[in-house]
């Protein structure tokens, strides 16, 4: 069977799930697209030469008889809208982080899917998917490198666009890093303080870049990310384990070793399109065959609601430069694994 999927939002990520579930995975076409920008959503249909249709609004492409699935990669501040429609009309649906700008929009989604009675929503967040992430959870698992005490994490962009405010470096940046390590460590966050170094001038005014945020976890684990979207010198995501007896580091992407001009080099790739293609990958085959079989297994409402409860928490701390305490309450049987 084929799954016919209708995807709302054409900027860069959802051109590239659209060029994912078109050409490279198994089980999916894409039927419906819809940008509130529609001239983006043709270009894509022409671009791939997809036989879809182009629809003027999101929610009237999530009540089309043929959309079975739906993708949601429109900005974030769209995403709680078109999730809540989508439940409402019963269909499964993929939103890309954040699940909602807010954590009390992440609760009407929850809210929603617990009444709905089954799980229909799978959040965008990839890297728990990647395979250098789940080698790194293997070893900790493994117990090589004893209890992990501490972690030194960061994760740089080369730069991004004017619209980029301060409080993005968490909802949309150091989201991923609430998420996988949550997941990596088998553990919760309990509280959070952010410190701004001195600012980087290739920063817009407006910008504080870079940020360094600190976590305590309930097992007792210190956590440092250093968050820096105007590095200029590539995309670049770090993750080091200090444990009890060793030291354990998320594998760099592959890459040829260079010996030319009197230099011994690799190459640092520069697009988050391409660090984490593998895993992009990986969780939408997932979704797709998840859907097709009638259970999701993926990260899911639960995960977004806990990521943006500790979203909130940290974006407090950036306004306070206290210790914030993040609280989250306990998670409702309907989601656990
Ligand atoms: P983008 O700005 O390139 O694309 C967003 C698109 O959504 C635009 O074409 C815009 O016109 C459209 N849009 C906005 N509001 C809409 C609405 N109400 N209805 C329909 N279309 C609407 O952004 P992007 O980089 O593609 O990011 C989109 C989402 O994907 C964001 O939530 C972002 O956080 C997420 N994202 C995730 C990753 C990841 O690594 N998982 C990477 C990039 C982006
Ligand atoms: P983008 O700005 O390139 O694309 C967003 C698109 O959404 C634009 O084309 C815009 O016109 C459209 N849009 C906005 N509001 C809309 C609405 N109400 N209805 C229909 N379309 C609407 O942004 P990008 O980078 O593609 O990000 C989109 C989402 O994907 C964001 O939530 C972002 O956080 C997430 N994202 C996730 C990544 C990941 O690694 N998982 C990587 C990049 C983005
Ligand atoms: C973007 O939306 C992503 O999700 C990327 O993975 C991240 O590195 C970037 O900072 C975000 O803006």
């Amino acid at each position: 069977m084929t799954l016919n999927i209708g995807v709302i939002g054409t900027g860069a990520i959802g051109r590239d799930h659209i060029r994912r579930c078109s050409k490279v995975l198994q089980g999916a076409r894409v039927v419906a697209v819809n940008d509130i920008n529609r001239d983006n959503a043709a270009r894509v249909v022409s671009d791939l030469q997809l036989d879809a249709r182009v629809y003027d609004n999101g929610h009237d492409l999530i009540n089309a008889a043929d959309v079975q699935a739906v993708l949601v990669t429109s900005w974030g501040p769209s995403h709680e809208e078109f999730v809540l429609a989508a439940i409402a009309a019963g269909k499964p649906v993929f939103c890309e982080k954040p699940l909602a700008v807010t954590a009390q929009g992440c609760k009407n989604i929850v809210d929603a899917e617990a009444k709905h009675g089954k799980r229909l929503v799978q959040v965008g967040f990839m890297r728990p998917y990647d395979r250098g992430y789940r080698a790194l959870k293997q070893v900790l698992t493994s117990g090589q490198i004893g209890e992990p005490l501490m972690l030194h994490c960061a994760h740089r962009n080369p730069t991004v666009g004017e619209a980029y405010t301060t409080d993005m470096a968490i909802t949309d940046t150091l989201i991923h890093e609430i998420d996988v390590l949550r997941w990596l460590l088998d553990d919760d966050y309990v509280s959070v303080q952010v410190v701004f170094p001195r600012k980087s001038p290739k920063a817009f005014p407006h910008l504080k870049d870079p940020q360094i945020v600190l976590f305590e976890t309930a097992k007792g684990t210190r956590i440092d990310v250093e968050i820096f979207v105007n590095c200029q010198y590539g995309y670049d995501i770090q993750c080091e384990v200090v444990g009890e007896t060793g030291i354990a580091r998320l594998p760099e992407p592959s890459s040829v070793q260079m010996r030319s001009g009197a230099r011994l080099s690799t190459e640092i790739l520069t697009d988050w399109k391409e660090r984490f293609i593998d895993a992009y990958d990986v969780e939408l085959q997932g979704f797709i065959n998840d859907v097709l079989a009638g259970a999701l297994t993926g990260p899911s409402a639960w995960d977004g609601y806990a990521a943006s409860v500790t979203a909130d928490a940290c974006v407090a701390a950036q306004l306070s430069g206290e210790i914030v305490p993040v609280t989250l309450p306990a998670r409702p049987a309907f989601y656990n694994k």
